[in-house]
This record gives C-alpha cells, sequence and structure tokens, in this order.
C-alpha cells in the first residue's frame, strides 16, 4: 500500500501524486469519513493510502486520512448530501481590488468569516495596485489594506504584471495548498498564469459571467507551482462562502473580537446592546475599525444566517 495526495478528482477516477509521479486510481469498496454524507468520498487534497495495480502507474484507493479541514457545498436540492470541493488546505487567498471591479468590505470580511469557520488561514491580497486612478481610490486602499492588517490578517499590495510582487506571491505560496477566490476580474488567472508558465489559464473579465447561477457539478484541481505546492482552482469555490453559520457562532469568527469578548462583562456576549461591552468600547475608542464591526452586525441581523452566502458570487 502507498501513500499520496488527490489532486484531480473526474467524480469516479482521481489522479494521486506518490513518489513524484502520478497515479489514476480508483476506489476500492466504499469508503466513508465518518459522519459526513457526502456524494465523493475523495475529494481534491485528500490524503490517501492506494493498492497499485500490476501496471505501476494505477491503482485502488483503500483509506482516506483525516481531513484537517474541507471545503463543502450543500446539494442543491437540500438533501443531506454534501460535496467536499477540496480538503487539507493550508490557507485561502482573496484576490480584491478597489476599482475596476471593486471588492468591497462586506465581501472581504464574509470571505475572512468563512475562512474562520473552515478553519483556514486566510490571506488578504490587493491586487491592481499599479492601476489606481485617482487619490479616492489611493486612499480607498490604503484603508481597506490597514483596516485588515489590524483585525490581525496578512495584506499584500500587488500587480500581477510586476514580476517582484509575483516573487512575493511565489514565496507566500511556496510549499503550500493555497486557495484562491475573489470576484471575476480582480487578476487570479493573470497571477495564476504568472506563477505557473505554461498553464495559460484564460483571463479575461467577461468569461465567468455565462456560469452564473449554473450547477453543474464542479471538481476542484490542484495545480502544481513549479517552486513547490498548489493551487486550489475550482469554479465550485464560489460555494466557499456556503458554510453553515449560526449567529452565536459570529463572535468568533472575528479574531479581534474574538480577543475581547473574555473583557466583555457577559461571557456570551454579542456586542449589540449589552452594557460593559469590551467590543463597542473598541469601536468606540478606534481599537476595532467600523467597517469590520458593520459587517458584524450585518451578518448578526441576516435571519438566514449562512444561507445567504450561497448568492455571494465567490469563485
Ligand atoms: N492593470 C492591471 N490589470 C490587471 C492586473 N491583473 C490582471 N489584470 C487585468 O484584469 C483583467 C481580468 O483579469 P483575470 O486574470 O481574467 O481576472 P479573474 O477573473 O480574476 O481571473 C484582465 O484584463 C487582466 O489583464 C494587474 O495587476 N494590473
Ligand atoms: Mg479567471
Ligand atoms: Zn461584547
Amino acid at each position: 500500500v502507498k501513500t499520496g495526495r488527490v489532486i484531480k478528482s473526474t467524480g469516479s477516477h482521481y489522479q494521486v501524486v506518490c513518489d513524484g509521479t502520478l497515479w489514476g486510481c480508483g476506489v476500492r469498496g466504499k469508503l466513508r469519513i465518518s459522519g459526513l454524507r457526502t456524494t465523493n468520498p475523495v475529494a481534491v487534497g485528500d490524503w490517501v493510502d492506494f493498492e497499485p495495480d500490476d501496471e505501476g502507474n494505477g491503482g485502488q484507493i483503500v483509506a482516506i486520512h483525516p481531513r484537517s479541514n474541507y471545503i463543502i457545498r450543500r446539494s442543491v436540492n437540500l438533501s443531506k448530501e454534501a460535496h467536499v470541493i477540496a480538503s487539507n488546505v493550508d490557507q485561502a487567498l482573496v484576490i480584491c481590488t478597489v476599482a475596476r471591479p471593486r471588492t468591497s468590505a462586506g465581501f472581504i470580511d464574509r470571505f475572512l468569516v468563512t475562512a474562520e469557520a473552515y478553519h483556514i488561514p486566510a490571506v488578504i491580497v490587493f491586487n491592481k495596485v499599479d492601476d489606481l486612478q485617482s487619490e479616492d481610490e489611493r486612499l480607498d486602499l490604503a484603508i481597506l489594506a490597514d483596516t485588515y492588517a489590524h483585525a490581525g490578517y496578512p495584506v499584500y499590495k500587488i500587480s500581477a504584471r510586476n514580476p517582484q510582487h509575483v516573487q512575493t506571491m511565489a514565496g507566500l505560496l511556496k510549499d503550500k495548498v493555497s486557495l484562491i477566490a475573489g470576484h471575476s476580474g480582480v487578476g487570479k488567472s493573470t497571477l495564476v498564469n504568472e506563477l505557473i508558465p505554461g498553464l495559460n489559464l484564460k483571463t479575461s473579465v467577461v468569461s465567468e459571467s455565462h456560469n452564473k447561477g449554473q450547477h453543474t457539478t464542479t471538481f476542484a484541481e490542484m495545480h502544481p507551482l513549479p517552486f513547490g505546492g498548489y493551487i486550489i482552482d475550482s469554479p465550485g469555490i464560489k460555494g466557499f462562502g456556503l458554510v453553515d453559520l449560526k449567529p452565536e457562532d459570529l463572535p468568533m469568527l472575528f479574531p479581534e473580537m474574538r480577543a475581547l469578548l473574555p473583557e466583555c462583562r457577559f461571557y456570551n456576549c454579542r456586542h449589540v446592546n449589552e452594557p460593559g461591552c469590551a467590543v463597542r468600547q473598541a469601536v468606540e475608542n478606534g481599537a476595532i475599525f467600523p467597517s469590520r464591526y458593520k459587517s458584524y452586525l450585518s451578518m448578526l441581523e441576516d435571519e438566514d444566517g449562512g444561507r445567504k452566502y450561497r448568492e455571494d458570487g465567490y469563485e
């Protein structure tokens, strides 16, 4: 039995990297990770044990190692089944631009909350810094970057057209499995193409609009980086926003608020109108940025909880 990592799935067939080569594998018998009913037993990112067949380039997967985290998408038909898009993700990058297109603070905050809920470290990358066209746009970028650095997240300001910046990104991604999300048109494909010469992902602002609302089953793929590590690319990452959130979980999903919770008078403070709330105090004295608190409140008030994220157009 050999151990390898699944980097591509077509639903019944898997590409597994082991000993530096690719193995085409099927699945033997019924594999199930306890407690999770899924439409796909094996996901991209899984570490698996497989029995090689006689040809020496394929085999049968016989076991899945426990996952450190996973991203799921619930079936559209509201059955209990979930589709695991990817597992064992080291970090999630949200690529943002302040203009053309504009990425809102609300969008970034929802991404961050989802990453927290999935236990995936998040990184914020502002792209197209070469294309700031006014003082307003410059100021916008400065404020957003400051907001998230202050909340405790790594923040990068880059241009995918600047080789030095691309090198910085390479350093960030090296030897890790990274997921990349963000609005259409922010430069995801451009960046990935710079990182992986020869991959030639389609870049365009319009290409993805045709896919909106389609519910085709999608399988993620891990693209190997030439310097080590992988990038996860999947139309299904739209569903990155899909996680079962309960309003009472929210205070734990904003790191800067989580840190202050012990200082609130009530252990289960929701930071809305409770007396002795350290979070509201921090908002008032500027330690917590207003836009973060505003996002927190709007997510809290959202009676549908995580459900609403489905429409958010992550990819
Ligand atoms: N000025 C500028 N344009 C960029 C940059 N990165 C990407 N673009 C352009 O933005 C458009 C959308 O890029 P694309 O990679 O397709 O975005 P995606 O939808 O996120 O994959 C393309 O016309 C790119 O050439 C950048 O850093 N600076
Ligand atoms: Mg693209
Ligand atoms: Zn509080």
